[in-house]
This record gives structure tokens, C-alpha cells and sequence, in this order.
């Protein structure tokens, strides 16, 4: 049986061998990665982001099993080095974790950070389409929130989840960095701690402010997603049903917006991503040419030239060559 095979007929180890080669990059990745695309298989992916140590991991757990035993099949992807599906962390926590490995419906998947040409987010929307061609019901990503890297996770995500939780500024900082841009549900984790209620009325507040501002500047015909705060102790599951259910609205809401639903803005991503990957690598193999580069590298130390000038001059000439 061909390794396509296996995986086709529901074998994990061929599925864990699939994603390693996709990741990998490694010769005719594309080709699988097409044939089980043409398979139509879709999943509902649902990214959960914010600062190391929010209590992204252990919400994943609860999800998941939670998910787990009303029969749904659940991959879950981390992108977090300091994750305990990586290993980074304490091994109680690791421990912890492990309860999600012995089940048959949970695969869970930790990203190499070093990515592809294309990122982590073209390698991690590759391995959702593995998983989707696998046949699991919903992806759980769960990304670390350093900047940029959750915000691109976040573009390969039907739903995103923002966790936060009640230490001071957390709200200010999630306005700061951006995520109030890509949060369709914010969660407020170790709600047992004391501030919660505050915090949740500030951020209510500035959601309130936010969505007042939106609502005079864009005409829309459907009425705005109004991004709701659950708070939650990952803990002993407290808010967790409340959680899901705020993510299943979301995805009602999806479809309702969008009679063609998430697909059109899946396949745009998927298609562009696939794209800037191809180009990245196109760029790389001729214009980042080593003769090229230590001729100028030459002229910016012995003073005859600069980076600045010297790149725009190298990209101009690429261009006009190609
Ligand atoms: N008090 C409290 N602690 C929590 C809660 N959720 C998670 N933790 C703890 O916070 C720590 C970090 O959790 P983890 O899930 O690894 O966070 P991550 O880095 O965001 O994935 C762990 O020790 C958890 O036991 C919560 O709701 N309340
Ligand atoms: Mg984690």
C-alpha cells in the first residue's frame, strides 16, 4: 500500500509521516498536497492566540476533549516553541498535555518555528489541509502571541479566539499590537484571579468604542460581528461550554455573511500564500546569487557603495532581467 493509501484509510502514522513531508518541503510535496485537496475535505479551523503562559495550551486541552467526547475529530496544531506539545515547558504541564495523545479522535501536531520559504503560515495552513484530507471535524491552532507570527496564523483561521488574561495593561496591549483586529472572541483566562470583572468591563468598553468608530466608517449591508468577551479558568473548565458556543456563533455568523461561506476566503489565502512561497523561492535561487552578493558586499566595505542603494540597484536589474 502506498503511503497515500495508509493515510487514506485512516492510519496515523501515515498521517504523521505526511505532514512531516509537507513541512519539509521535500520533493512532490505539492502533487500530495493536491491530491488531498481534490479529496474536498474541509475542517472549521479555530486559531487561539496570546502571550506565553494566558493558558492557550491548557483551553486546547479542555476543547478538545470537550469536543472529543461529543464524537467530533480534533487536530490540534501548536506553533509555540514553548509549548508543552513541543516539549518547552514543565514536565507537569507536559503531563498534562498527554492526556490528549491517548485519544483516537485527537491528533495533535506541535510546527517546527523555523517554517518554510513561505512562513509559518503557508506550512501551517498546509498541514490544516492535511489534517482536513484526514477527516477531522475542527483545527485548533494555537499560536504564540509574538507579534507578527500570530497575526499570520491568524490569516489561515476561520475563527480567532484571543486569550488574555486579567494582569494589568493586558487590554491596552491587545489593542496595541493588533489584536483587536483579528480577535472574533476574546477569552479572558484565569478569570478566578482577582481584576477579572474589571478588565472584562474595559475591554468591553473599548470593543464598544471600536465597533461605534467601524459602524460610521464602512457601509454594510449585515449587521457587525460583535466580538464577544468570555472569561474563563482552563483550569476546571469553567467557561469552556461558553467558550465553544461563542465560536459556534462565529461560524454561523460566517456563513450567514457569506453564502459562498469561509471557502472564498480560504481558497484567496491558500492560493496567495502558495504564490508568495513560489516567488519567495524564485527570488531567493536568482536574485540572492552569491557572485552577485559578494561583489556588492565588496563595495558597501570598502565604502563604495551602500545596502540602501545597492539592493534597489540588484532588484532593479533582476527585474529588468526577468
Ligand atoms: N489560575 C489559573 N491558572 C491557569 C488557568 N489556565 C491555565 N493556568 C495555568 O497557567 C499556566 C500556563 O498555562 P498554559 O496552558 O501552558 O499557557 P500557554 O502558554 O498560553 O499555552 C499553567 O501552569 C496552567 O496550569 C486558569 O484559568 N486559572
Ligand atoms: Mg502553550
Amino acid at each position: 500500500m502506498s503511503i497515500l493509501e495508509r493515510f487514506a484509510s485512516g492510519d496515523r502514522v501515515a498521517l504523521a509521516k505526511i505532514i512531516s513531508f509537507v513541512e519539509d518541503r521535500r520533493e512532490g510535496y505539492e502533487n500530495v498536497l493536491a491530491q488531498i485537496y481534490s479529496g474536498g475535505k474541509i475542517a472549521y479551523r479555530v486559531g487561539l492566540t496570546g502571550p506565553p503562559g494566558a493558558g492557550k495550551s491548557s483551553l486546547v486541552n479542555r476543547i478538545a476533549v470537550s469536543l472529543s467526547d461529543q464524537g467530533l475529530r480534533v487536530g490540534v496544531i501548536a506553533v509555540d516553541p514553548s509549548s508543552p506539545f513541543s516539549g518547552g515547558a514543565l514536565l507537569g504541564d507536559r503531563v498534562r498535555m498527554q492526556a490528549l495523545y491517548g485519544r483516537p479522535n485527537i491528533f495533535v501536531r506541535s510546527m517546527a518555528t523555523r517554517g518554510s520559504s513561505g512562513g509559518l503560515a503557508a506550512s501551517t495552513k498546509d498541514v490544516c489541509v492535511v489534517l482536513e484530507g484526514f477527516g477531522f471535524d475542527i483545527i485548533l491552532v494555537e499560536t504564540v502571541g509574538v507579534g507578527q507570527i500570530e497575526l499570520d496564523v491568524a490569516s489561515v483561521c476561520d475563527s480567532v479566539v484571543v486569550v488574555f488574561v486579567p494582569e494589568s495593561g493586558d487590554a491596552i496591549q491587545a489593542m496595541k499590537s493588533g489584536l483587536m483586529e483579528i480577535a472574533n472572541i476574546f477569552c479572558l483566562n484565569k478569570s478566578d484571579r482577582p481584576g477579572a470583572e474589571r478588565i472584562k468591563a474595559e475591554l468591553e468598553s473599548i470593543l464598544d468604542v471600536y465597533k461605534q468608530v467601524r459602524a460610521t466608517s464602512r457601509k454594510r449591508s449585515l449587521p457587525e460581528w460583535e466580538t464577544p468577551v468570555v472569561p474563563t479558568v482552563a483550569t476546571n473548565g469553567t467557561g469552556i461550554a461558553e467558550l465553544w458556543a461563542a465560536v459556534s456563533q462565529h461560524r454561523q455568523y460566517r456563513s450567514q455573511a457569506d453564502p459562498a461561506g469561509y471557502r472564498a476566503d480560504r481558497a484567496r489565502s491558500d492560493l496567495v500564500l502558495s504564490l508568495l512561497e513560489l516567488a519567495h523561492i524564485q527570488l531567493e535561487q536568482t536574485l540572492l546569487d552569491t557572485q552577485h552578493l559578494d561583489r556588492a558586499v565588496e563595495q558597501i566595505i570598502c565604502g563604495q557603495a551602500d545596502p540602501y542603494t545597492m539592493a534597489r540597484r540588484l532588484f532593479e536589474s533582476w527585474r529588468r532581467e526577468h
